[in-house]
């Protein structure tokens, strides 16, 4: 039988093995494994250590779960978020004022249900998008978003060259830290991508991570949480550079790259400053590691004291967004179906279901004034105005708001 997942002896980036463990949250559940009720019986959990290469500086997990585990049939879907979709509405207006053009090749890798493809599409661009997720590709095609359910490596790249030409743009939205062949990875993008063009990349940003304690951002999913010097090394040793680096607020605080040939020259000097604010951060000091985990521990003190306090007093808790981090928020702090009522999510492919070992049953948000909890504990944080401007009769009629992350507050 193939093993679930396996043990990491290399740094995925440099190849050092100079890699030390950092945090240990324990055996936790694959975070977007929501059982139905009848299937409570068979949920796994697998160690979930994070380690730091001391000679690249890149964090990294402990293990690489199977990718057709995790990603072959995936239920979280991009489009659930207004503000996610305009963000993606924002990066296409941006590149086509100055990086490409009607009938230019976008290609998405990760495409999801298409959100990002979408808006590229609507301004003229040909779209083309890749998911392993074969219930999202079908969404997707459904929607007029072409998409090859497949990973995206090498191999891929070649094809799709053959088959459509270059690439003006090539996207990678949080999915370049869920690659464990990274190297493959970004040899694909070289082969692809037009000698003009730009690769562009977002994902969380470890400086956030570290600084803001956001430990729920930590699950198997993510495999790398990355910082702009390891990701320069990765590039440099593929014939690509970083032309610009941007912070954005998304998902708890984020960096995009924008990505080139190495022989292009369209640098503005965005790199040198945020590894400068990254030096000063202390991410490229191992000490500021060592303290995490007791950073850590001290957000589960607080969240399990609060909760604590609000049954002692009889209230009702339910949790709205029943995400990947809130998973790993529940299951670190031993919150469970006993202190949380219901879990209100938008999305079709969790509603019916629970929490992976938490078992808490996701419902529709339509229900939350039915159901009326004293308290809403915002297990999607980094959305949480979004949830509370779509929530506001809840909060008129005397509902309150837990925020766990980046400061706990009740709102
Ligand atoms: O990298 C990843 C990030 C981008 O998305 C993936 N590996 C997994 C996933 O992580 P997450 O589930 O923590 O992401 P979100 O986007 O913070 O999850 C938000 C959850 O809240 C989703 O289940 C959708 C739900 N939601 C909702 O039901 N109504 C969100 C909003 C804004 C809403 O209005």
């Amino acid at each position: 039988m193939q093993e679930k997942y396996r043990k990491l002896t290399n740094c995925r980036i440099c190849k050092g093995s100079n890699l030390e463990e950092y945090l240990d949250l324990g055996e936790m559940p694959l975070v977007n494994s929501f059982p139905l009720p009848g299937e409570i019986d068979h949920e796994e959990k697998f160690p979930l250590e994070v380690l730091l290469c001391h000679d690249c500086h890149l964090s990294q997990l402990s293990i690489v779960v199977d990718p057709s585990l995790l990603f072959r049939n995936y239920v979280y879907r991009s489009s659930m978020s207004n503000d996610f979709k305009s963000h993606c509405n924002d990066l296409a207006k941006e590149l086509n004022s100055y990086a490409c053009k009607k009938g230019d090749l976008i290609v998405d890798i990760a495409s999801n249900d298409g959100a990002l493809l979408h808006p590229f599409k609507r301004i003229g661009n040909r779209v083309l998008g890749i998911d392993p997720a074969i219930n999202l590709a079908k969404i997707a095609n459904e929607e007029g978003i072409e998409t090859i359910p497949e990973f995206w490596n090498e191999g891929l790249a070649k094809k799709i060259l053959q088959s459509h030409g270059p690439a003006k743009i090539i996207t990678a939205f949080n999915i370049f830290a869920h690659v464990d062949d990274v190297h493959s990875f970004i040899s694909g993008v070289k082969i692809l991508l037009d000698k003009d063009g730009f690769f562009v990349f977002e994902s969380p940003h470890i400086q956030d991570l570290i600084t803001k304690v956001e430990f729920d951002t930590i699950y198997h999913e993510h495999l790398s949480y990355l910082s702009s010097s390891p990701v320069a090394r990765l590039l440099s040793e593929h014939g690509l550079r970083i032309a610009k680096i941007e912070k954005h607020n998304i998902h708890g605080g984020s960096i995009r790259g924008y990505i080139e040939h190495n022989f292009q020259n369209r640098s503005n000097g965005s790199s040198e400053k945020v590894l400068k604010d990254e030096e000063i951060s202390g991410i490229y000091n191992p000490s500021s590691y060592y303290s995490f985990s007791e950073q850590v521990k001290s957000v589960r003190k607080n969240l399990n004291s609060l909760l604590h306090n609000i049954k002692r007093d009889g209230q009702s808790i339910s949790l709205f967004g029943a995400s990947a981090k809130g998973n790993i928020l529940l299951n670190y702090c031993g919150i469970d179906h006993q202190q949380i009522d219901y879990a209100f999510d938008h999305t079709p492919e969790k509603q019916g279901r629970l929490t992976p070992i938490t078992h808490i049953p996701v419902i529709h948000p339509d229900l939350l004034l039915s159901k009326m909890p004293d308290y809403l504990l915002l297990t999607a944080w980094n959305f949480s105005r979004e949830i509370m401007e779509k929530t506001k009769a809840y909060q008129e009629n005397g509902g309150k708001y837990i925020i766990p992350l980046p400061q706990l507050r009740v709102l």
